[in-house]
C-alpha cells in the first residue's frame, strides 16, 4: 500500500482520544466558523483507528488567540486527559500554529494535540493507494506542516542527507524548512508529470460525454459506480474509502456511450490545501459535462452536506455546470414519502434511489441519458477534407447526419453537444460553424 513517510494514522491505531469542539458564531467570511460537529469528528477518529473516550465542548464568541480554549476549559481538558489516560486530543476547529504549540505545551508530552485538518490528512495518508494519491497527500501534509514544524521529518533527512547539509549558524528548524520547501517542489513536479501523462490519455476521450459522481464522503458514490458499471471499486462504511479517480465507459446504445468517474468524497470544511493538492484527481470533476451529486438521504442533515459539497465544488467548476442531484440510501429512510415531499420543494428534479436495490443503478443511468440527450443539437460544420478525422467520434456513434464534400471542403451536419462544438471550434481554426440546416 502506498504511504507517505508519516504513518501517523497507523501509529494512532487504538489511541485514546479526547475530542474538543468549540462552537463559534457563524461568520459568512470565515468558512471555519460556526458550530463544531463532534459527532462527525468521532467518525473521523474512528476511521483513523482511534477511540473516543471523552468529548469536551465550549461556546465562545472568539477563540483565545493563544490557546484557542478559555483558561478554565483548558484546565478541564488537562484534567480529562489524565483521568481518561488520553494519548490524543483532537480539536474540531483548525488551530493556528502558535495555538497548537501552546496547547501542546500546556497539556504536556504524554498527549499529542492535533486538529481536524491533521486528522483528515492522516486518514488520507493511510487510505492512499496509487502513486498519485500518495504524492498528493504528502504535498498537502507538507504544506500544512511547514508553518508548524515540530521535528517530525526524519524521512526527509534520510532522503536529503540533511545533517551533512547543515551550514554553520543555521538552526535545525531552518534546515527543515528548506528541506520541506524543496520536497514540495519535487512533489509538484512529479504530480505535474503524472498530470501530463493523463492529459495525453484523456485526449482520446474528446467528444465523449463525461459524468462525475461527486458528493459527501460515505454517500454511496462507489456503490452507485459499481451498480451502473460493474467496476468493482472499493466500497466501505468508512470515511474517505475512495481517494483516486476510477473511470469506466458505459455503453448506452449502439450510438452512444458516456464515461463515468468515481472519485474522492468531500466533507464539511475540507482542508483547502487538500483540495489544492488533489487538483489532478479532481480534474475529472472539473472536466465533467454532468455532475451526479450523490446525497445520503439518511444523513442527520442532508442539506448541510449538500452545502458542504457545493462549497468545495465552487473551487473546482463554474456554478452553472449541469448537475443531477441523487438522494441515495432511500431504504434507510423511515418515511420515504415525507422525505421526497420535503426535498422536492427545495430541489425540484432530484432523484431518489437506493444503490443497494436492483433498480437503483439503472434509474441513475437513465437520468444521465436524459441529460445527455437534452444537451445535443444538430450543427452544421465546414472543414477541410483533410480534417474529417476530427469528426471520427461522431461518425462512430452515427451522429454525423449528413456530409457533403466538394473541392476539398466538407460540410457536415452533426448531432453534437454545445460544449463539444465550443471545444472543437476553439481548438481547430480550420473548422467553422455555419447556420443550418
Ligand atoms: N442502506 C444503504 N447503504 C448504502 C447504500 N449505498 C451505499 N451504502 C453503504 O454506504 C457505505 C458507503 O458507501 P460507498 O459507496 O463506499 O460511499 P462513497 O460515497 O464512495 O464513500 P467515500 O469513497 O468514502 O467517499 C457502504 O457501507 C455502503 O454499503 C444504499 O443505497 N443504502
Ligand atoms: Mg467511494
Amino acid at each position: 500500500m502506498g504511504r507517505t513517510g508519516f504513518d501517523r494514522a497507523e501509529a494512532q491505531r487504538g489511541e485514546r482520544a479526547i475530542l474538543v469542539g468549540v462552537h463559534l458564531p457563524p461568520d459568512p467570511d470565515d468558512p471555519l466558523a460556526g458550530p463544531a460537529d463532534t459527532e462527525e469528528l468521532t467518525r473521523l477518529v474512528d476511521t483513523a483507528g482511534g477511540q473516543t473516550v471523552a468529548v469536551l465542548e465550549q461556546r465562545l464568541a472568539h477563540p483565545n488567540p493563544a490557546t484557542f480554549l478559555g483558561k478554565g476549559k483548558l484546565a478541564e481538558l488537562k484534567e480529562a486527559t489524565v483521568a481518561h489516560q488520553a494519548e490524543l486530543v483532537v480539536f474540531d476547529n483548525d488551530l493556528a500554529p502558535n495555538q497548537g504549540r501552546n496547547l501542546q505545551k500546556a497539556l504536556g508530552e504524554d498527549v499529542r494535540v492535533i486538529d481536524r485538518t491533521e486528522l483528515i490528512l492522516d486518514i488520507f495518508a493511510t487510505h492512499a493507494r496509487t502513486r498519485q494519491a500518495t504524492l498528493q497527500v504528502e504535498l498537502a501534509q507538507l504544506q500544512y506542516a511547514l508553518p508548524r514544524l515540530r521535528r517530525l521529518w526524519k524521512h526527509l533527512e534520510r532522503q536529503e542527507g540533511a545533517i551533512g547539509t547543515r551550514g554553520p549558524g543555521e538552526t535545525q528548524l531552518e534546515t527543515d524548512r528548506r528541506l520541506i520547501s524543496r520536497r514540495i517542489g519535487v512533489l509538484r513536479r512529479q504530480l505535474e508529470q503524472i498530470r501530463n501523462e493523463q492529459r495525453t490519455q484523456t485526449r482520446n476521450r474528446e467528444g465523449v460525454y463525461r459524468v462525475a459522481l461527486v458528493g459527501y464522503t460515505n454517500a454511496g458514490k462507489s456503490t452507485l459506480m459499481n451498480a451502473i458499471t460493474g467496476a468493482g471499486v472499493l466500497v466501505e462504511d468508512r470515511l474517505f474509502a475512495t481517494l483516486d479517480a476510477t473511470t469506466r465507459r458505459v455503453e448506452v446504445d449502439e450510438r452512444r456511450h458516456f464515461l463515468l468517474t468515481d472519485t474522492v468524497g468531500f466533507i464539511r470544511r475540507l482542508p483547502h490545501h487538500l483540495v489544492e493538492s488533489f487538483r489532478a484527481t479532481l480534474q475529472e470533476v472539473a472536466d465533467a459535462d454532468l455532475l451526479v451529486h450523490v446525497v445520503d438521504a439518511g444523513a442527520a442533515d442532508p442539506e448541510q452536506q449538500i452545502e458542504a459539497v457545493e462549497s468545495v465544488l465552487a473551487e473546482l467548476v463554474p456554478a452553472d455546470r449541469s448537475t443531477l442531484l441523487v438522494f441515495n440510501k432511500l431504504d434507510s429512510v423511515p418515511d420515504r414519502e415525507l422525505l421526497q415531499n420535503r426535498v422536492s420543494r427545495h430541489h425540484p428534479g432530484a432523484l431518489f434511489v437506493s444503490a443497494l436495490e436492483p433498480a437503483g443503478g439503472p434509474a441513475v443511468r437513465d437520468a444521465i441519458l436524459v441529460r445527455m440527450r437534452s444537451d445535443e443539437r444538430v450543427v452544421r460544420l465546414v472543414l477541410p477534407a483533410g480534417k474529417l478525422y476530427l469528426l471520427g467520434p461522431w461518425h462512430r456513434t452515427g451522429d454525423v447526419v449528413e456530409q457533403v464534400c466538394e473541392n476539398g471542403l466538407c460540410t457536415a451536419a452533426v448531432r453534437m453537444r454545445q460544449e463539444d462544438v465550443r471545444r472543437l471550434l476553439a481548438r481547430e481554426s480550420e473548422v467553422r460553424e455555419v447556420p443550418g440546416p
